[in-house]
């Protein structure tokens, strides 16, 4: 062997007086971009199980607003009717509650911003109310709109829901 290739193995200087440092061999710094796209595929797939859950929960929040003013319509016309023997209106027609506004008989409080617009309809004997969804995609962003009755047995229905979707 070569005194240059002894020296070189050895990482001693050319002349052999003195040892050259070794290169660096530590971890390099930074991701590679592998690294970094399983990274974002990871949040991706995350997002893609959260937000569907995510809206299901909105909905449901959202429609505790029609379960309870329509329990509270159901309360209304219960008292009218012990009053006066029959529903409100009870000529068959229907009359949309409006959101803020105290509409006598039925005084039901409707908080703005409500998320669906109210419809009751009566006769001497029956009554029934329905809860729309306002906007035409319902609660959420698909073509699924959000609908709930009562009656006068007091018994919700919901007609369409867009929180199962
Ligand atoms: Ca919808």
């Amino acid at each position: 062997m070569s005194l240059r290739k002894f020296n070189k193995r050895n990482n001693f200087t050319s002349d052999g007086a003195g040892v050259e440092p070794l290169p660096h061999l530590g971890r390099r710094n930074g991701f590679t971009l592998i690294e970094l796209m399983i990274v974002v595929v990871i949040i991706g797939i995350l997002a893609s199980m959260a937000i569907p859950r995510f809206m299901r929960a909105s909905a449901k929040a959202k429609q505790t607003e029609a379960k309870s003013v329509l329990k509270q319509i159901y309360v209304m016309e219960s008292a009218y009717f012990q009053e006066k023997e029959c529903y409100y209106p009870s000529d068959g027609s229907s009359v949309t509650l409006q959101p803020g506004v105290s509409m006598p008989p039925l005084c039901v409080e409707i908080m703005l911003p409500a998320y669906y617009s109210y419809t009751v309809t009566g006769t001497t004997t029956t009554f029934s109310a329905t809860a729309g969804s306002k906007r035409a995609t319902g609660l959420d962003d698909d073509p699924t709109l959000d609908i709930w009755s009562i009656d006068q047995t007091g018994v919700l229905t919901c007609m369409s829901d867009d929180s199962n979707d």
